[in-house]
């Protein structure tokens, strides 16, 4: 195991990840912005390296900065978290030439799942069901008019080296064919210095399901089960549970049982978290993968009891999994609402300030992940989610008792949180029946 660590991330992530280290016996050293430096955390870090001004570019997303704190360090391996680093081929390859070990896959497999167009010939190899769409990238030429046709529409342009909603395109009709996949071009040329798109068939108003894995060195993988998220905003996702109530045991075994596939194909080790729809006859697509740990991450430890951070310390020291897919059981029910700085009455818009009043909720079944307390300035520099609280109960019903009463006890002042949106989504009764999809918060808010 490694005794020495760097966390190259900020926030709740980074204190995630110290707790587990210290769990582990390892030495955790935190790097913060100069717009951090005041962060609590800090303090419970084995050491604490500043790595430049606010701006990310220039701290969080600074790969010589962070390469140096981690020298100077003379620490084993760098966990990424979430977010900045995290899915960046580059960062991961010259930890590597550093001699440092990148908590997470290596190189080749995060290159090949972060191209959405080889992740879905990956899929197929796998023999897991793709959304219907284009074989590889498309041109803006007859091909892929007769595509659209054959398939019929609404489709939907997608940017190859794209994810999280960026570069997308719905398309309607022939007509705004050309132009739109002409404008993803473009808009992912920008975004992401690779203009390639493929075509899929739209589907629509369907339940976004994802299936936590878990792959060792040795050739061995085991899924968590599902995480249903689909009440997003804007591709920001509000309201996270395990597992998706809406599954049958059978459908769950062939769900995971297809992402546990795409994982092995694509030789990956570490944490995964493979994408589907869902749609309304419940059948699934793979749409991509994420080579990272991710926020709503709680939710399966809760209802699996397995601490997802650790197992990828272990994993990223050469350690293999000693669990086996029959000692990951299912266990309740876990929900999981990020309570972000952003005004609700404001179309959401950002809502930094310093904290003069807070207290946490607490109790049977709750669990607060965060870096905040009273007095802490929330930056507008940075993401605005500013803590997840995290509930694990019996059953479904219970489980929204108890993250209502934990939201209504939790005061943070005078900034706007989303707790009071997140409090009219567990009232609302098509998310109390679980008849929701991607389009519900759109829909009814
Ligand atoms: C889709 C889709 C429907 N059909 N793909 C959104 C983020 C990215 N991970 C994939 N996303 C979607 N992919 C097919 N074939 C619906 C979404 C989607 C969405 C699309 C447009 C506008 C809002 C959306 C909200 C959630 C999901």
């Amino acid at each position: 195991m490694f005794s020495k660590i760097l966390i190259a991330n900020r926030g709740e992530i980074a204190l995630r990840i110290i707790r587990a280290c210290h769990e582990l016996n390892i030495e955790a050293v935190a790097v913060y912005s100069e717009a951090d430096k005041e962060a609590p955390y800090l303090q419970l870090a084995d050491e604490a390296i500043c790595i430049g001004p606010a701006d990310c570019s220039k701290s969080y997303l600074n790969i010589a900065s962070i390469i140096s704190a981690a020298e100077i360090t003379d620490v084993e391996a760098i966990h990424p978290g979430y977010g900045f680093l995290a899915e960046n081929t580059e960062f991961a390859q010259i930890c590597g030439e550093c001699g440092i070990t990148f908590i997470g896959p290596p190189v080749e497999a995060m290159k090949n799942l972060g191209d959405k167009v080889m992740a879905r010939k990956i899929a197929k190899q796998a023999k897991v069901r793709c959304v219907p769409g284009s074989v590889g990238t498309i041109e803006d030429g007859p091909e892929a008019l007769k595509l659209a046709n054959d398939m019929g529409y609404p489709v939907i342009i997608k940017a190859s080296a794209g994810g999280g909603g960026r570069g997308m395109r719905i398309v309607h009709n022939d007509i705004s064919l050309r132009s739109a996949i002409n404008s993803a071009r473009a808009e992912a040329e920008v975004a992401f210095g690779n203009g390639d798109v493929y075509m899929e068939k739209f589907i629509v108003e369907p339940r976004h399901v994802e299936v936590q894995v878990m792959a060792d060195s040795k050739g061995h993988a085991v899924h968590f089960y599902e995480r249903d998220c689909s009440i997003q905003r804007r591709h920001q996702k509000m309201v996270e549970e395990s597992p998706c109530p809406i599954l049958d045991k059978k459908t769950r075994e062939e769900l995971c049982g297809s992402a546990l596939r795409i994982i092995k194909e694509s030789k990956y080790v570490n944490a995964a978290t493979v994408e589907f729809l869902l749609d309304k006859d419940k059948n699934f697509y793979f749409i991509e993968a994420n080579a990272r740990i991710q926020v709503e991450h709680p939710v399966t430890e809760m209802v699996t009891g397995h601490d997802l951070i650790k197992l990828q310390l272990q994993i990223a020291s050469g350690m293999p999994l000693t669990l086996t897919q029959k000692n990951i059981k299912l266990n309740g029910v876990a929900i999981e609402c990020r309570v972000n700085a952003e005004d609700p009455d404001n179309n959401f818009s950002p809502c930094p300030g310093r904290i003069t009043r807070y207290i946490p909720p607490g109790g049977f079944g709750v669990r607060v992940d965060t870096h905040v307390h009273q007095g802490w300035n929330v930056s507008p520099t940075y993401d605005s989610m500013i803590a997840k609280v995290i509930v694990h109960q019996k059953t479904r019903t219970e489980a929204i008792t108890t993250m209502k009463r934990a939201l209504g006890e939790f005061i943070i002042e005078p900034i706007k949180t989303t707790i009071p949106a997140c409090l009219e989504i567990l009232s609302h009764n098509l998310f109390v029946k679980s008849e929701v999809d991607t389009g519900f918060i759109e829909r009814n808010f």
